[in-house]
């Protein structure tokens, strides 16, 4: 990947006190590349997160970086608005020595700095329940401190990024055009696609007839997008503000019942050990309507269980359409990485289905006991 003295000159470019002594990458996300980077400030460690965006998912790094300037900002004053400390519970960017948000390289790759938030840890699967109680809340909290937020101040950094009927429609051209010849190796799943094809259009639907109010949300809820304090185990600090954009609170949630009340990781290649844990469906269920319930309309509420198929749904058919157009998107770590990975997302639907009267009860139980109203 990138030697010490490559890192060392990406560096040069930023304002930072102390001698660069070391980096570590950071391989939880499947888009940017993520390193902490360590200085020695005498004989004190002063860590930073640098980032190289990944410009071919984020077209636009001026308008990203507005959109993550203002988001972290406004945080900020809120976080210190209630005496939190916002050195560890939000993101700054570190200027480069030019004043700039982000610097470009001889080659063209775009970097940022963070403030690196130490005594820290994301998880990729779920240790305890109330770990995932805890995750529910904390981006149920996100959307609360974000209501007011100026939603019209927001680029809107990847058009149609969870509309699903749009998704579904990038998998038909993809079909069309079949660049890599795949297309004949996954007829099984494209007939499970097609057969869902009308519900694509349920969530955007409802958003255009004013059922469903547009909020500022973060679009890309995974449980490694938090991070917890190593000494409480509490959450401190969401990351990963790229997709900060309008949304629906449903795609929130729902992406975090994809990745998180699943049984397994997103790319286990036995699909026997998928299933929707429904103990931590309605860990999350409580914590997201703990913090953000009151603000929620019903049929918000309502549409919980639908939205976390939608969000599994929609995220395998990506994963799918990228396998076809020949990875190109997510990071792959082996050739059928990404048809592992709808796999196991198609599997997670199927037994969303099944489970669906339950996921319901429970939403209406958590509503009543939290929230004080039926649905
Ligand atoms: P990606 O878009 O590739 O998912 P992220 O911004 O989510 O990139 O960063 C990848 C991982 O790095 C996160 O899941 C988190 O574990 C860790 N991380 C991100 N930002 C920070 C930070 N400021 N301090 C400490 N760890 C961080
Ligand atoms: C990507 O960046 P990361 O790894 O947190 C993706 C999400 C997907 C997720 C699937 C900008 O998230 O939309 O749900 O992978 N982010 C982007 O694991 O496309
Ligand atoms: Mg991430």
């Amino acid at each position: 990947m990138f030697t010490k003295e490559e890192i060392k000159s990406i560096l040069d470019n930023f304002a930072i006190a102390g001698t660069f002594s070391g980096f570590y990458p950071i391989d939880d996300g499947h888009i940017n590349d993520t390193f902490t980077v360590v200085y020695n400030i005498g004989r004190k460690e002063m860590r930073h997160l640098l980032q190289r965006i990944n410009t071919t998912v984020f077209k636009n790094p001026d308008e990203l970086m507005a959109n993550v300037d203002c988001v972290t900002a406004f945080l900020r004053d809120k976080i210190i608005a209630v005496g939190g400390d916002p050195e560890r519970e939000a993101l700054y960017c570190k200027p480069t020595r030019t004043g700039k948000k982000y610097y470009t390289d001889s080659e063209g790759r775009v970097w940022r700095l963070y403030n690196f938030i130490d005594n820290s840890y994301s998880n990729n699967s779920i240790e305890s329940p109330e770990v995932f109680f805890n995750a529910g809340k904390a981006f149920g909290d996100f959307q609360r401190l974000l209501a007011d937020f100026p939603i019209d101040k927001l680029y809107e950094t990847i058009p149609d990024f969870h509309n699903t009927g749009k998704r579904y429609r990038n998998l038909i051209n993809s079909v069309a055009a079949d660049p890599k010849g795949r297309v004949k190796y996954v007829q099984e799943e494209l007939n499970f696609c097609y057969a869902r094809r009308n519900e694509t259009y349920v969530l955007t639907g409802k958003t255009l007839i004013g059922d469903l109010p547009l909020r500022v949300t973060h679009n890309d809820t995974k449980l490694n997008n938090i991070l917890f304090d190593k000494t409480t185990d509490e959450p401190i600090c969401i990351v990963d503000l790229d997709t900060v954009m309008p949304g629906l609170s449903l795609y929130d949630f729902g992406d975090a019942i994809r990745f998180g009340a699943n049984t397994t990781t997103e790319d286990d290649k036995d699909i026997k050990n998928v299933s929707l844990d429904l103990g931590l469906y309605e860990q999350y269920v409580r914590g997201f309507l703990t913090s953000a319930g009151e603000s929620l309309v019903t049929e918000e509420v309502r549409l919980l269980p639908f939205a976390s198929k939608m969000m599994t749904f929609e995220c395998g058919m990506r994963f799918l359409t990228d396998y076809i157009d020949g990875d190109v998107y997510f990071k792959t770590h082996y050739p059928d990485h990404n048809l592992v990975r709808c796999h196991t997302q198609f599997a997670l639907v199927a037994d969303m289905e099944a489970k669906y009267d339950e996921m319901m009860k429970i939403t209406e139980n958590a509503y009543k006991e939290i929230c004080g109203s039926e649905l």
